[in-house]
């Protein structure tokens, strides 16, 4: 049903006509009709098909035809018009509270403001409270708003949804004995790069005690819901929780429900629709018979009645899973036990926190059997970039390490900066006398997109280069990826076969899925790293493996599954091995 999504372009058209000053009977009218479709339990395209939009309350010609218009090609074009004159700062403005359609109008004509960013420098420096309709109290209240508001948008980062929600799960387990089950669903989940609000479901035979103790809990800001089998709670920043008690019966399916995506629901259903049957939180039933389920207890069970393989969480993004999942070609995804070491990280000889032995020490207590260490290059000085002879002094410790264990091997790596006119940062004589060279972007990344693909494809020629370290640049929350070139960049990487890494930590996930699918499909070796600045963050890998996961990759398409052999020998003759 489109009821949604048409009332939210009805009510967006209003805001900015008022902006735009118009006669006030139009302005109402499209929040009536707005408000009506909200409302709406029809759907509203069927009402269009049969012409009977004009027999809605508030929903006159002029508007009925738009909303048509809309059914038909996905558009309005008097919304179009609207936003290509206000930019979509203005509506964002709008939402503050304290700001509504009148402010914002002042504000955009009188100061130029088009954008919650601008909005909140100028109430930093006292600018709005001088002018008509405004005042100290108003600004100091926009202010509170935009905090609120950012506060509220904030998605969180998967280490930090991971640690909220290992702490539910231990402390909930420990509180409550009539606890069954306790299993976090939604996007952490499907291990998305970003996760909204967490999503927990339960079993228990006295849902009361779970609530109790899940919204008692000392963390929680605020109760936003309380039922006898669900609840919401608000913690710190804005963290939303959700929490559900279910059926035993039903946990199958209300997992397989709440997990998501949407997307991947949406399709599913429309699967199970075409098979007569029925999907929901509670259970798979037959179209002719709804009181007793085929499936719920569990979610493999679910996808065996639909006739489909069992979809790991990460691919549930109806990008092509349940079409595999039909003829059987889902792929057997990587998985964390398969990996065997590291390509990138760093040592206290950078700007890292441990030493090399220390860090190695970590890495052979994970089970690996191999370790690239790689500190950044000289050019680097923020980060302590290592001069050639710190770099043999390195060579020569590593060496003493390699004596003393057995079955375990640490290699001489190096993260060299990609200079601006994309030589490296290291001569080549010095690349040659290191294992694994990480080629990476550091600096200059406003050079535009010519100029950084380029940079990079220069790079990727130089016979040392191994890897190209997190390819976007992009910090998540804080720095968009920087324009590039992707498929020049790709065909490039599968011709001279360097590698791109999978970087995991929570803030990079660079290459992210879509990319490196993309990556794999081209034949672009692919590598997982930690980018660890500590012993603790070798951990990263998960993030790294989950990210791979998501793009769909097995093992068989990562050289970190490889033995020491399989990668030297990979690293020497530069022919494709996977
Ligand atoms: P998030 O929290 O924004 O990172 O993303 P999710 O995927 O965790 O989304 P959330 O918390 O809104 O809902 C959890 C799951 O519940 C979602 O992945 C799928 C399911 N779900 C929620 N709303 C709907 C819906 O309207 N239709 C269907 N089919 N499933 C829904
Ligand atoms: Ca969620
Ligand atoms: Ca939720
Ligand atoms: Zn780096």
């Amino acid at each position: 049903m489109k009821n949604r999504e048409i009332s939210t372009v009805l009510y967006e058209i209003s805001s900015l006509l008022e902006i735009d000053q118009e006669n006030p009977f139009r302005i109402r009218a499209y929040t009536r009709a707005a408000q009506t479709l909200e409302n709406l339990t029809e759907d509203v395209e069927s009402l269009a098909q049969k012409d009977a939009l004009t027999q809605l309350p508030g929903v006159g010609k002029g508007i009925a035809e738009k909303i048509k218009e809309f059914c038909s090609t996905g558009k309005m074009a008097e919304y179009e018009h609207l936003k290509q004159k206000y930019s979509s700062g203005i509506l964002e403005m709008m939402q503050i509270s304290g700001m509504g359609p009148k402010r914002t109008r002042i504000l955009f004509q009188k100061l130029k403001i088009d954008s919650v960013e601008k909005l909140k420098e100028a109430a930093q420096k006292g600018w709005l409270k001088d002018l008509e309709g405004f005042g100290a109290k108003i600004e100091e209240n926009i202010l509170k708003g935009i905090s609120l508001k950012d506060q509220f948008s904030k998605r969180m980062l998967l280490d930090e949804a991971l640690r909220i929600s290992q702490e539910i799960v231990k402390t909930l387990s420990q509180q409550c004995r009539s606890l069954e089950k306790i299993v976090p669903a939604g996007s952490l989940r499907r291990w998305k790069e970003t996760v909204g609000d967490l999503d927990f479901l339960t079993v228990s035979e006295k849902p009361e005690e779970v609530i109790h103790a899940f919204t008692h809990r000392k963390e929680v800001k605020r109760v936003l819901a309380e039922g006898s089998t669900k609840a919401s709670v608000l913690l710190d920043r804005g963290v939303q929780c959700d929490l559900r008690v279910v059926p035993k019966e039903s946990f199958g399916a209300a997992l397989q429900y709440f997990t998501g995506s949407k997307e991947h629901n949406v399709a599913l259903r429309e699967l199970a629709l075409k098979k007569g049957l029925t999907i929901n939180e509670y259970g798979l039933y037959h179209n002719d018979d709804k009181k007793k389920s085929v499936a719920g207890k569990t979610e493999e069970e679910i996808y065996k009645k639909l006739g489909l393989e069992f979809v790991p969480p990460e691919l549930r993004e109806n990008r092509g899973e349940i079409e595999a999942a039909q003829t059987k070609k889902l792929p057997k995804l990587i998985e964390e036990k398969d990996i065997r070491g590291d390509f990138h990280n760093h040592t206290k000889l950078s700007d890292g926190t441990h030493s090399l032995e220390e860090m190695a020490q970590k890495a052979k207590e994970k089970g690996w059997e191999w370790f690239v260490s790689a500190d950044h290059s000289q050019s680097l000085k923020v980060a302590r970039g290592l001069d050639p002879e710190t770099l043999w002094k390195k060579k020569k410790e590593i060496e003493i390490l390699n004596q003393k264990w057995n079955n375990f091997n640490v290699l001489l790596g190096s993260e060299v900066d990609i200079l601006s006119d994309g030589t490296m940062d290291y001569a080549d004589d010095i690349l040659k006398e290191i294992d694994f060279v990480v080629a990476s972007v550091h600096t200059g990344f406003s050079q535009g997109e010519e100029k950084l693909t380029e940079r990079i494809v220069k790079a990727m020629g130089n016979p040392y280069v191994d890897i190209v370290g997190h390819l976007t640049g992009r910090l998540l929350g804080s720095r968009e990826p920087y324009p590039i070139q992707l498929q020049r960049i790709l065909d490039a990487a599968a011709k001279t076969q360097t590698a791109m890494e999978i970087n995991g930590q929570p803030q990079r996930l660079d290459l992210y899925d879509s990319y490196a699918q993309s990556a794999k499909g081209l034949g672009v070796p692919i590598v997982l790293t930690t980018d660890a600045h500590s012993t603790s963050q070798l951990d990263y890998m998960t993030y790294a493996v989950a990210t791979a996961r998501r793009a769909w990759l097995r093992k068989e398409d990562i050289l970190n599954c490889l033995s020491l052999k399989e990668i030297l020998d990979w690293k020497n003759s530069g022919v494709s091995i996977l």
